[in-house]
C-alpha cells in the first residue's frame, strides 16, 4: 500500500535550497577554526612556534599537539583499534596531516593566522609504495607504537588453504593475474566539518557534524573524553553525501570540541575541498594477486588471492572488529566454487588513513572486482565466451541458502535468471555479432560483464561489532491520537531518502499514508542507540527494526480494536490496513480510529497499557545478499585512447523494493561511481608523497557527459531473514560496475593481446596500449 514510487519527502526542502547542513549552523558568539597541515609526507617536528599567530588581533586560541598532549587528547583511537594523531606531536606521517588548530573571530582570520605559525620540520624518507613498506630498509612510520620496528599492521586469512592448494596442484587449467584496485576518494559534495558548543554552565557538549554514525561517535567521545553520554549530544543534520567517508571521527572534529572548551564559545570548523581530498578517508588501495583453477571445459574449482593492503599512516578503516580486511573474503563471488583462500597483509604508508570508505560494503568492491576480472582472464585463456563461462558456474537457485567456502551464508537468489535478463536487455548475441563486424573493420568495441553478490546489513551481534559495540539498531514508534506517527531511528541518511522510505515501511505496516509518518534521525538526544549508516545496513537493520516496531504497534492496536468491537482479539484479522472481525470487513477499524480510541476513555482489558507506542531493538540473524548482473558496452578510439561508455545494462536484485524510484536513483549513482573509478578517478602520489589529486582539476569525477543513459532491469528474490524481504542496495552498483567497465575495455583491446589493465583506464593509458607499449599504472 505504501511501497512504491513516492516522491522524496526531503526533496521539498532540498530543491528549495532549504536544507540544513553543518555549515548552515550558526550560533551566537560562534568562532571559527582552521587546521594547519603538514606539507611533508614524513618529517620529524623540531619545533612549533605559535607566538605570531597568537598575537593576531582576531585569534582567540592556537592549539597544538602539545596543548592536546596536556589534556591527554593528542592521540585518539581509530575504528580499527589503532591510534591516530589528532594534532601531530612527534612526527607528521602524511601530507596534509593536522599539525595545529587556530580559533579566530572569523574564518578568514583563522586561515590567515595559519600562515603565522612557524613549524620547523626535519624531512624523513617516505614510504609511498606499499610494496616497499616491508623492506628492511624502509623507514618505520609508526615509531610512536611501542616496540615497532617495521610497517606491518596485520596478517589475516580466510578459507581453506590446504584444500585450495590441493585443487590448484591437480587443476587442468590455472590462471593468475596481478591487479591493483587503486586508491580512490568518495569525494562527497559537502566536505567534512563540525560545530562544537560546550556549555560551561550545564556541562553539556553539543556537536553538529555530518556523521554517518551519530551514536557511535557519541559513545567514542564519551569513552575518550570521560564525559557521561547524557552530557554529549551529537547532531547529524542534512548531509551532502557521505559515501563512507563520513563514518570516522576526524581530528578537526576533536579540535573544534577542544576549541570550544578552551574559549567557552561555539567553534565551527569546515574543511575546504583540498583538505577533504587530502586527509579524509580514502578507499581501496589493494594490491592483489588472484589465481583461479578450473577444468578445461570451464568448471571453476578454486580461487585464491594474496593481498597487500595499503592502510596509510594510521589504521583508521571502519569495519566489524573481527574482519581486518572487511568482507573481502566474500571474494568467491557468485560461483559454485569448491575451495577458496585469501591472505591479506596490511601495511602502513605515508598516506592519509582510510582504506574502507566509498560505497564498498566493507571491501566487497575489491572482492567483486578481483573475481570478475579473474573470470574474464580465465575465459580468455579457455577461449570461452565470458557470459557462457559465468552461466556454467553461477550458483543455482536450489543451492540457497548457500554456504560459501569462506564462511558466508548467502540467503537467497536466482543468479542465472538475473544474468539471462541482463543479456536479453542488452541483446547480447547481437552485440557480439556487431563486435565481430567492427573488429573486422579495425574498430575497437568491447562488451564487459560482471556478476556480483554483496553481503550487507552488518550484522549479527554474535559475529560483528565495531570497537566492542554490537551492530544492532533500535527503533521507536509513537502514534498520536489522530493516527499520525513519529518514527525514531538510529541510522542516518546522507542522501538515501530515509525520511521517505522509512515512513513508507511504517505506512505499509500500519495502513496509514507515508505522509503521516515523520522520521526523526540524526540526533542522539532524540533517537535510540544504533550503529549508523554504512555497509548498506540501514534497510537491512534499521529498516527491519522499523517493520518490527510497527508490527508491535499493530499488535497493540489489535487489542484496542477488539475492545472497540467488543470482540476477542483472537477473532480479529488484519486486512486492507484495518483490524476487523474475521470475515466481516464492514467492522474494519483504521489505525487512526484505533489510535483515538486508545487515547479515549474506552475500557481496555486488565493489563493493557493503552496507547500504541512501541520500541524495539533488531539484531539481524544474518546479512542480506543482494546481487546483480551488469553488462557494459564501450567503444575505444584507437587514435586518442578515449573510452566511450555506449551502453550500460544493470539488473539488480535487492529483494523487495520499498521505493523503486529511490532504489533506481541509488543504482544510477553507483553506476556513475563505477564509470568514474574505471576510467578516471585515482588518488595519485609522487615518490615523495606529494598528493597529485588535491583538487577536482586533478581528481576527476564522472559527469553526465561520461555516463550513458542507464538501462535498468530487476528481479526480486526476497530475503528470507528480513521481516519485509528487503536487501540493501545503496552500494550495489558501485560494487558491481567497475569490473563491467574494465572487462569491456579489456575486451575492446583484445586485438592488442591485452589480458588485463589496471584502473583508471585513462585515454593516456589506453593509448599507450594501442601503441604496443606496456600498460602503466
Ligand atoms: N531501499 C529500498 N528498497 C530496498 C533497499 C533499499 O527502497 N530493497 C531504499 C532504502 O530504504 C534507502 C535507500 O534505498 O532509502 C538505500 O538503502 P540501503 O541499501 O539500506 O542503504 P543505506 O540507506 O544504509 O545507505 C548507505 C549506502 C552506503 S553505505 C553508501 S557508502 C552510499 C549509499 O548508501 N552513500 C550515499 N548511497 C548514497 N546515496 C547518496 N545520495 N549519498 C550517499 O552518501
Ligand atoms: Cu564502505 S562506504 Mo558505505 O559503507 O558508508
Amino acid at each position: 500500500m505504501s511501497y512504491g514510487r513516492m516522491h522524496r519527502k526531503e526533496d521539498a526542502r532540498f530543491i528549495r535550497g532549504r536544507g540544513n547542513y553543518t555549515d548552515d549552523v550558526r550560533l551566537p558568539g560562534m568562532l571559527y577554526g582552521a587546521v594547519l597541515r603538514s606539507p611533508h609526507a614524513h618529517a620529524r617536528i623540531v619545533s612549533v612556534d605559535t607566538s605570531a599567530a597568537e598575537a593576531h588581533p582576531k585569534v582567540k586560541a592556537v592549539i597544538t599537539g602539545e596543548t592536546l598532549a596536556g589534556l591527554n587528547l593528542a592521540w585518539m583511537p581509530t575504528l580499527s583499534q589503532d591510534t591516530q594523531a589528532v594534532l601531530a606531536t612527534d612526527k607528521v606521517r602524511f601530507q596534509g596531516q593536522e599539525v595545529a588548530f587556530v580559533v579566530a573571530e572569523d574564518a578568514y582570520s583563522a586561515r590567515d593566522a595559519l600562515e603565522l605559525i612557524d613549524v620547523e620540520y626535519e624531512p624523513l624518507d617516505a614510504v609511498i609504495d606499499a610494496r616497499k613498506a616491508l623492506d628492511a630498509a624502509a623507514p618505520v612510520i609508526r615509531d610512536d607504537l611501542e616496540g615497532r620496528t617495521d610497517n606491518h599492521i596485520f596478517d589475516w586469512e580466510a578459507g581453506d588453504r590446504a584444500r585450495t592448494e590441493e585443487i590448484f596442484a591437480g587443476a587442468e587449467v590455472t590462471v593468475a593475474q596481478d591487479m591493483l584496485y587503486p586508491r580512490v576518494h568518495p569525494a562527497p559534495l559537502e566536505t567534512c566539518g563540525a560545530v562544537a558548543d560546550f556549555d560551561k554552565v550545564t556541562g553539556k557538549l553539543t556537536v553538529w557534524c555530518p556523521t554517518q554514525a551519530p551514536h557511535a561517535h557519541r559513545t567514542l567521545y564519551a569513552m575518550v573524553a570521560g564525559l557521561p553520554e547524557h552530557k554529549i549530544r551529537v547532531i547529524s543534520p542534512d548531509i551532502g553525501g557521505g559515501f563512507g567517508g563520513k563514518v570516522g571521527i576526524y581530528p578537526g572534529y576533536v579540535c573544534a570540541i577542544v576549541g570550544s572548551i578552551v574559549t567557552g564559545r561555539p567553534v565551527k570548523w569546515m574543511e575546504d575541498r583540498s583538505e577533504n581530498l587530502m586527509s579524509t578517508a580514502f578507499a581501496r588501495d589493494y594490491h592483489m594477486r588472484g589465481e583461479i583453477a578450473a577444468t578445461r571445459d570451464g568448471r571453476i574449482q578454486a580461487i585464491r588471492v594474496k593481498v597487500l593492503a595499503d592502510h596509510g599512516a594510521f589504521n583508521g578503516t571502519a569495519q566489524p572488529t573481527k574482519f581486518p580486511a572487511g568482507f573481502f573474503h566474500v571474494f568467491s563471488g557468485s560461483y559454485d566454487i569448491e575451495a577458496a583462500h585469501c591472505e591479506v597483509t596490511g601495511v602502513y604508508t605515508n598516506k592519509a588513513p582510510g582504506g574502507v570508505a566509498y560505497a564498498c560494503s566493507f571491501r566487497i568492491t575489491e572482492a567483486v572486482y578481483l573475481v570478475e576480472r579473474l573470470v574474464d582472464v580465465l575465459a580468455a585463456e579457455l577461449g570461452l565466451d565470458p557470459a557462457d563461462l559465468r552461466m556454467r558456474n553461477l550458483l543455482k537457485p536450489e543451492q540457497f541458502p548457500y554456504h560459501s567456502p569462506t564462511g558466508w551464508e548467502y540467503d537467497s537468489g536466482d543468479y542465472p535468471k538475473a544474468l539471462r535478463l541482463a543479456m536479453d536487455l542488452a541483446g547480447y548475441d547481437k552485440l557480439r555479432a556487431e563486435q565481430a563486424d567492427r573488429r573486422a573493420r579495425g574498430e575497437l568495441m568491447g562488451i564487459g560483464i560482471s556478476f556480483f553478490t554483496e553481503a550487507v546489513g552488518a550484522g549479527p551481534r554474535k559475529h560483528m561489532d565495531i570497537l566492542g559495540l554490537g551492530m544492532a539498531d533500535g527503533a521507536e514508534l509513537r502514534v498520536h491520537p489522530t493516527g499520525k506517527a513519529v518514527l525514531r531511528v538510529s541510522c542516518q541518511s546522507q542522501g538515501q531518502g530515509h525520511e521517505t522510505t522509512f515512513a513508507q515501511i511504517v505506512g505499509q505496516e500500519l495502513g496509514i499514508p507515508a505522509d503521516d509518518v515523520e522520521v526523526v534521525h540524526g540526533d542522539t538526544d532524540q533517537t535510540p542507540f544504533g550503529l549508523g549508516t554504512y555497509g548498506s545496513r540501514s534497510t537491512p537493520v534499521s529498516g527491519a527494526a522499523t517493520a518490527i516496531v510497527a508490527r508491535k504497534v499493530r499488535d497493540r492496536a489489535k487489542i484496542v480494536a477488539a475492545a472497540m468491537l467488543e470482540a476477542s482479539p483472537d477473532d480479529l484479522e488484519w486486512a486492507d490496513g484495518k483490524w476487523s472481525v474475521v470475515g466481516d470487513p464492514a467492522t474494519g477499524r483504521s489505525m487512526a480510529e484505533i489510535a483515538l480510541a486508545a487515547h479515549s476513555n474506552l475500557e481496555l482489558p486488565d493489563g493493557v497499557e493503552g496507547h500504541l507506542d512501541a520500541v524495539t531493538v533488531y539484531n539481524p540473524p544474518n546479512l542480506t545478499y543482494p546481487f546483480g548482473a551488469y553488462i557494459c558496452v564501450v567503444d575505444v578510439d584507437p587514435g586518442t585512447g578515449q573510452v566511450k561508455v555506449r551502453r550500460f545494462v544493470a539488473v539488480d536484485d535487492c529483494g523487495v523494493r520499498i521505493n523503486p524510484m529511490i532504489v533506481e536513483g541509488q543504482i544510477h549513482g553507483g553506476l556513475a561511481d563505477g564509470v568514474g573509478m574505471a576510467l578516471m578517478q585515482v588518488m595519485a602520489f609522487d615518490e615523495d608523497g606529494n598528493h597529485l589529486g588535491a583538487s577536482f582539476m586533478d581528481y576527476l569525477l564522472p559527469t553526465s557527459m561520461e555516463c550513458p543513459s542507464w538501462e535498468l532491469g530487476e528481479t526480486v528474490t526476497p530475503s528470507p531473514t528480513h521481516p519485509i524481504g528487503a536487501k540493501g542496495v545503496g552500494e550495489s552498483a558501485t560494487v558491481g560496475s567497475p569490473a563491467a567497465v574494465v572487462n569491456a575495455v579489456v575486451d575492446a583491446l583484445r586485438p592488442y593481446g591485452v589480458r588485463h589493465a589496471d584502473m583508471p583506464l585513462t585515454p593516456a593509458n589506453v593509448w599507450r596500449v594501442t601503441r604496443g607499449e606496456p600498460f602503466r599504472t
